[in-house]
């Protein structure tokens, strides 16, 4: 618990608090942090996020993006990431600390904030974006709106799909289409790490493909490394790595795909992390925000020995 920031991880926050929170995050921290914006919504929000890039003498360290939220009702995932910038900003721990110190952190806990803030206030099983198509119906699913194989696999081309609509056409949705150019503009990105929950797996490129990627073997090798660093703190067995379309779904059109084939980022990996139908007791948030905490480390303690 943070007391000094007004913030806790022992209950949900809206994304005008976690917003809030970046904020008394960088006001604490304004020498070697920044809020920054990734984009912008459909009903006019920022896609506000945090880099945290303490001064070294080092200006350009490699960049680990975090993306979380991009589905709305995943509530953990923004959760799990206000907790491990707290880590990152608070922690004594010296292998927390090289994790801060060794990189360009440019992390994201709620890039769906509109859908966010409508599963949070009226329908807690929305996922998508809010933005109203010509037929009447609403949203879009964000991890189907990128472009890479646009519609091929798992998506739906009906704007009244609750659940997997692709949108109109690529990149549809102001959300993807502005954090997707945020992400192209980053010089020197080395890891692009998206969450979701609750499959309780890590998942590599490609989604919708049994092909391997050519530096398969190395994801497999970090992702088996962040895997063990999770397991070490609850036990809790995670499947993987592997591809979506060998042990979940196939599905075309997810944001680590488009990053991994439009912008080459060598290590890409989606966390499916735990929960039932997406809810998990707030009170239980620091059990996987520490899970979370160490996956990270040990994706960047095996990745410095590739
Ligand atoms: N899972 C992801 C989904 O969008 C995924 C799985 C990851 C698909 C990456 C495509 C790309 O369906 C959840 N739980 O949303
Ligand atoms: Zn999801």
């Amino acid at each position: 618990l943070n007391r000094k920031l007004g913030f806790s991880w022992t209950a949900y926050h809206d994304v005008n608090d976690i917003y809030k929170y970046l904020e008394d995050v960088n006001k604490a921290h304004s020498d070697w942090t920044e809020v920054i914006v990734g984009g912008e919504s459909y009903e006019g929000r920022k896609i506000q996020g945090i880099r945290i890039n303490t001064l070294t003498g080092d200006e350009n360290k490699p960049v680990i993006f975090i993306e979380s939220g991009i589905h709305a009702r995943e509530w953990i995932t923004p959760a799990t990431t206000t907790y491990f910038i707290n880590q990152l900003v608070t922690s004594n721990n010296p292998n927390i600390t090289a994790l801060r110190d060794q990189f360009d952190w440019r992390i994201f806990p709620s890039v769906n904030p509109d859908g966010y803030q409508f599963s949070y206030y009226s329908d807690r099983m929305w996922r998508k974006t809010r933005s109203l198509s010509p037929n009447g119906c609403i949203g879009a699913d964000p991890n189907r709106n990128w472009d890479y194989n646009w519609l091929k696999h798992g998506a739906s081309n009906n704007p009244c799909d609750y659940q997997t609509y692709g949108g109109s056409k690529p990149f549809s949705e102001v959300e993807t289409k502005t954090l997707s150019a945020y992400i192209a503009s980053i010089e020197n990105l080395q890891a692009y790490v998206a969450f979701h929950s609750d499959a309780q797996m890590l998942l590599l490129p490609y989604s919708d493909s049994t092909t391997h990627v050519d530096n398969y073997d190395d994801l497999v090798t970090v992702g088996k490394t962040s895997l063990n660093y999770g397991r070490a703190v609850n036990g809790k067995v995670y499947r993987g790595p592997a591809t979506a379309a060998e042990i979940l779904y196939k599905a075309s059109g997810g944001s680590m795909d488009w990053v991994r084939d439009a912008l080459g980022t060598p290590l890409v990996f989606t966390y499916e992390l735990r929960g039932t139908y997406f809810h998990w007791p707030a009170y239980r948030i620091p059990e996987q925000g520490e899970e979370v905490t160490q996956m990270l480390l040990g994706l960047v303690t095996e990745a410095k020995n590739l």
